[in-house]
């Protein structure tokens, strides 16, 4: 672990708190983007880049990091405010999100040259088959990085992401951990009324996967469970976290609508009046 990184749940739950911050301002000068699932998942990013992944923000292109790659681009305002945080880049570039030339586009371009960004997404179902062939090539090479892939649930009604589930397990991929964001919710509403996902652990047993469901706003909780799953040698993992859509701001808690909207600038003032009233920050 490196000296700005911690594992402590406190710090990590205060770090995801100006991570969120700082989504709520990005997505508003932007005024227009996706506030629901960046909002929550910032509390796994932040366990993820301040003290998970073997990464250095100095070095973006450090051939040993572990790769993390976001396959819902929908939600990359939260990998943005990650990276800057985490010392990437400028937390001022931020304001430049959606705009053009801005190496921040509204899904990741890695074209851009962005440092962090290892996959331009967007077209929801490519991130684990990129996520497993990449594993797969650490492991040709006898490497002993780590491949990360945060995936959405209704982004698992693809039928690529079961391929590539298929093809991780039949090359015995334990480099590869999956995370999935299980906020029960989509553009059109709840995942098991569109098109019905459950028992979702049991079908990614049944693909060979070594699977874990927890608090996907609980630090100690996927610190434990990374912890055990680098006990296994022989089969890719996944993480069922479970969220809460628009965790932090509590007028927009699981309310699908929040998918793919933003606030105006008066919700904006209070959202972010709401976020820093939590740690005093
Ligand atoms: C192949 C493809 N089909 C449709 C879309 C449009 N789309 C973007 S986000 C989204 C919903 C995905 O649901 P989920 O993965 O649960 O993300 P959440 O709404 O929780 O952020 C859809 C259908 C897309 N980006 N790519
Ligand atoms: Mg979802």
């Amino acid at each position: 672990m490196q000296s700005w990184q911690t594992s402590d749940p406190e710090q990590l739950l205060k770090i995801a708190n100006k991570i969120r911050i700082s989504i709520v301002e990005s997505l508003t000068e932007a005024g227009s983007g996706h506030l629901g699932g960046s909002l929550d998942l910032a509390d796994i990013f932040s366990c993820l880049y301040f003290c998970i992944l073997k990464n250095d923000p100095k070095n973006p292109g450090w051939s040993d990091r572990d790769r993390l790659v976001l396959s819902i681009g929908h939600v990359v305002p939260v990998l943005y405010a990650t990276l800057a945080h985490a010392g990437y880049f400028p937390i001022e570039e931020l304001n430049t999100l959606r705009k053009l030339n801005s190496r921040l586009q509204g899904h990741p371009a890695r074209d851009r040259g962005l440092p962090g960004i290892e996959l331009s997404a967007g077209s929801l179902g490519q991130g684990l088959s990129v996520g497993t062939g990449m594993a797969l090539a650490g492991k040709s090479d006898h490497r002993t990085h780590r491949i990360f892939v945060i995936l959405g649930d209704g982004e698992l009604q693809e039928g690529s992401v079961w391929e590539a589930a298929m093809s991780a397990a039949h090359y015995h991929l334990d480099n590869l951990i999956a995370i999935v964001d299980r906020n029960g919710l989509q553009i059109d509403g709840r995942t098991e009324n569109v098109m019905k996902l459950e028992p979702l652990m049991d079908k990614w047993r049944s693909f060979g996967w070594l699977v874990f469901s927890i608090d996907g706003h609980n630090p100690e909780q996927l610190l434990e469970t990374v912890k055990m799953i680098q006990l296994e040698k022989n089969r890719p993992s996944v993480i069922l976290a479970n969220t809460c859509m628009g965790k932090g701001i509590l007028r927009i808690e699981g309310d699908p609508h929040w998918h793919g909207k933003v606030p105006n600038k008066e919700e904006s003032i209070e959202f972010i009046e709401e976020l820093k009233n939590k740690f005093n920050q």
